[in-house]
């Protein structure tokens, strides 16, 4: 009676756990449309919001190029995310078209219907980046927000040196401060001292994030996501007709197939919403400091909230990330 009772007691409280554990908050600025990796970790994370793990809050987009914000719009509308709320950096850098974004907004199904259909583009009246972003904190709980960045950090540092205005009383570091729970970056060099892309294309961003991050800053350095390739075979067998999905028509247009790529970003959404540390391994806490070439040195402190990736098995943080792209 007194062992059926507690396990009555034990399944209530499991049950009232599952019930009360809600979804995290999560934002993403891409560059999407410069490499493929961003588009990679965009389908991550739409596999953790169908699995009830995330909620994706909103995208902001720090590459400036029109058809990056008909790109995200539109794969949203593909997934369901109708009215997924954009920012973008008018002022941010790269307006080059590069590889994917064209021929995918271009893609026609048999039937010669269009795979995508935004309805969002540069005309749009979409918000600035940092303004998107204000926005979007301050509806959160304090505290809750995950925050990925997977590009240059145009959109983040101007969060980050924004004033108060109608928005919040607060300026961006002490807003971040009180919503933000973690901001998670692709972003740096942690193995040698060479600059890496993402860091030196808006290099006085990365100064700013670095230095003024005001909560826990995970960086994935760029020897992270070389050191895993996102496998072509996934890419050609685990979404169905490849022609059919924005991603693997994005994929197929970015290189020439058969290609594998480096997963950088996807790292970065993995680690951020992974519990329980699986794949990657975090560092000591440190400072970051940028050099004039783009170089990051670390510099370990106990005092310090920035930490970076290494990962000790990539057989296994492959095959992990291809489930999480792959929705397995
Ligand atoms: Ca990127």
């Amino acid at each position: 009676m007194k062992k059926s009772f507690l396990a009555l007691i034990a399944t209530f409280f499991l049950l009232s756990c599952s019930v009360t554990q809600k979804p995290i908050p999560v934002i993403f600025d891409t560059d999407m449309g410069n490499d493929i990796d961003d588009a990679l970790a965009l389908e991550m994370l739409f596999n953790y919001e169908d699995a009830g793990q995330i909620a994706l809050k909103g995208i902001t987009i720090c590459k400036r190029n029109p058809h990056s914000i008909e790109f995200v719009d539109g794969v949203c509308r593909f997934h369901g995310r109708d009215n997924m709320p954009l920012g973008f950096a008018y002022n941010g850098t790269l307006p080059d078209d590069y590889y994917y974004l064209l021929p995918t907004l271009n893609a026609r199904r048999e039937d010669s219907t269009l795979l995508i259909s935004p309805t969002r583009g540069i005309d749009s009246g979409i918000d600035e980046g940092y303004l998107a972003l204000r926005k979007l904190l301050v509806k959160e709980k304090d505290g809750s927000v995950v925050l990925i960045a997977t590009g240059p950090l145009t959109n983040i540092a101007n969060l980050l040196t924004s004033e108060p205005d109608d928005i919040s009383p607060l300026d961006g570091v002490d807003l971040t401060k009180k919503k933000v729970k973690s901001l998670h970056i692709m972003n740096g060099n942690f193995s040698v001292d060479t600059p890496e892309w993402n860091t030196i294309t808006d290099l006085d961003a990365s100064r700013v994030v670095y230095e003024l991050c005001p909560v826990p800053l995970i960086a994935s350095g760029y020897e992270v996501g070389c050191a895993v390739k996102y496998p072509h075979e996934s890419i050609l067998n685990d979404f169905g007709d490849p022609n059919l999905n924005p991603l693997t028509v994005a994929y197929m247009h970015y290189q020439p197939m058969p290609y594998d790529r480096e997963t950088w970003d996807l790292t970065s959404v993995f680690d951020a919403l992974d519990p329980d540390r699986s794949i990657f391994v975090r560092s000591e806490p440190g400072r970051v400091e940028v050099l004039d070439d783009g170089t990051t040195i670390f510099t370990p402190d106990p005092d310090g909230h920035i930490r970076y990736l290494s990962v000790p098995d990539p057989e296994k943080a492959k095959e992990t990330l291809v489930k999480r792209v792959a929705g397995q």
